[in-house]
């Protein structure tokens, strides 16, 4: 790397983002700041398109024009921190119809000469490589589009819930015993004792529906599954919703209007995001209501229209999500319900025949985005429960007690972001619906 004298900031401020440079601009005085996404050195002309959070500008050198001090100092490379001050210029061949010709440059940080991923966006580097320089990575316009959606994917989700009456909670991460009964649980040393890393906010959001009666949180919680697969995570951001005086029909209806308006939310705030990703006539907003079906219809399609069989009270195996998520009625989203009681948690409410369980999935196509259902509001019926998938009701003692205060009927859903955010994206795999994504292989960064 050819090391040159950098320069200071000083008393330079960003006077503008890229995107609010509009044609009523022309002729002003702007600073610009950011990093160099690509650059061309064509002689007597010169282009360097800076990108900051929101996109790209083309800035235009041409010997004669701009001063000699300035032609010499666009010699740059790929992702140079820089400020430009110039004035803005209509030219239609320019991205976006407009250019900035400089009439000073300051070059803030370098970059080596070979960075370790592409950043011009016209390969796209392995994932891999591309995690371990996540900061780096996520300037890209690619990552920059994705995370703009899932930005207002969270935005649209507090919009609804807010209107429709809901409390925002904030549950304790750090807890005494498990949450879900089952045993991916990640243990950590609470000083001499020993604590666990939370499942799911699932105890506190039903305790609050107690209180609150509509309440949501969305919120980390940690499965240590080692399941690599493209769309399991060991540290997953849900969103957990519970309604007090409510059953799993009250559930249904809430969760597809959100899922509706959160898209219709995307579509107006972020086409251009969904433009980039090329998922423009994908991520549609969906009819309501959306099909339900109940798990044994689904174990029939799934025998007649993909010649594979599943046995009641078994789970649906990913290659038969695959096979009928390609059936039409089934590749956009729809309504899994009345699972097997036998493979649902303690919490949840037997059906009337308690073969069955007043439950459910949402599955986008072969995906499964979300799970909830009707739980069990009685004291006697919730401690016979947990005992009879094997539990110890003492570990429990301070989330039964609350049980005993006037516990109101009541119904919920907890939704994997990333996944839901992976599907809307189109993307290959859920590590790149996340900052900086945890699995079994990977820590850091
Ligand atoms: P569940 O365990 O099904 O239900 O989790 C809810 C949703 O979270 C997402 N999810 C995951 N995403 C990525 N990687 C994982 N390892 C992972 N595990 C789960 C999925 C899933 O549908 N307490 C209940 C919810 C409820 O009944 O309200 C629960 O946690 O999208």
């Amino acid at each position: 790397m050819l090391l040159i004298m950098l320069d200071e900031m000083a008393d330079w401020r960003k006077t503008h983002y890229t995107r609010d440079i509009t044609p009523e601009l022309v002729n002003q005085e702007i600073v610009l700041a950011g990093w160099v996404r690509n650059f061309r050195d064509l002689g007597g002309l010169k282009f360097i398109s800076i990108q900051d959070k929101y996109g790209e500008r083309q800035i235009t050198m041409k010997k004669g024009v701009v001063s000699e001090e300035v032609f010499e100092k666009a010699k740059v490379g790929y992702q140079y921190c820089i400020m430009v001050k110039g004035k803005v210029k209509a030219f239609d061949k320019a991205p976006g119809g407009i250019e900035i010709i400089p009439s000073e440059i300051k070059i803030l940080n370098q970059t080596p000469e070979k960075l370790p991923i592409d950043m011009t966006g016209e390969t796209i580097s392995d994932l891999d490589l591309r995690l371990n320089n996540r900061a780096l990575d996520l300037r890209s316009l690619r990552n920059q589009a994705i995370f703009e959606i899932r930005g207002e994917v969270l935005r649209g989700i507090r919009k609804f819930l807010f209107a429709n009456d809901f409390t925002e909670m904030t549950t304790p991460k750090i807890i005494g015993s498990a949450t879900e009964g089952g045993t991916e649980l990640f243990p950590i040393m609470y000083f001499d004792r020993e604590a666990f890393l939370t499942q799911s906010a699932q105890l506190y959001k039903e305790q609050l529906s107690g209180v609150y009666e509509r309440v949501f949180e969305i919120s980390p919680c940690f499965r240590a599954e080692k399941s690599r697969t493209k769309r399991h995570l060991c540290e997953i951001f849900v969103l957990d919703i519970e309604m007090g005086f409510a059953d799993m029909s009250d559930i249904l209806k809430i969760l597809e209007e959100l899922i509706h308006n959160v898209i219709k939310d995307i579509r107006n705030n972020k086409m251009d995001a969904l433009k980039f990703l090329k998922m423009e006539d994908k991520t549609t907003v969906p009819e309501i209501p959306f099909p339900r079906y109940t798990y044994e219809e689904i174990l029939e399609t799934i025998e007649k229209k993909c010649g594979l069989t599943i046995e009641f009270g078994e789970d649906i195996s990913t290659e038969a999500y695959r096979a009928i998520g390609k059936v039409p009625g089934y590749t956009g989203y729809y309504y899994i319900t009345h699972w097997p009681m036998s493979i649902k948690p303690f919490y949840i409410m037997p059906s009337k025949d308690p073969k069955y369980s007043e439950s459910f999935d949402l599955q986008m196509g072969w995906l499964e985005l979300t799970s909830g259902g009707t739980r069990v509001h009685n004291k006697e019926q919730l401690t016979a429960a947990l005992e009879a998938k094997g539990l110890n009701s003492e570990a429990f003692e301070s989330h039964l007690k609350t049980f005993a205060f006037g516990m109101p009927p009541h119904a919920g859903v907890g939704l994997g972001i990333a996944r839901w955010v992976t599907f809307l994206c189109g993307l290959e795999d859920i590590r790149e619906a996340v900052m900086y994504p945890r699995t079994p292989d990977r820590l850091t960064p």
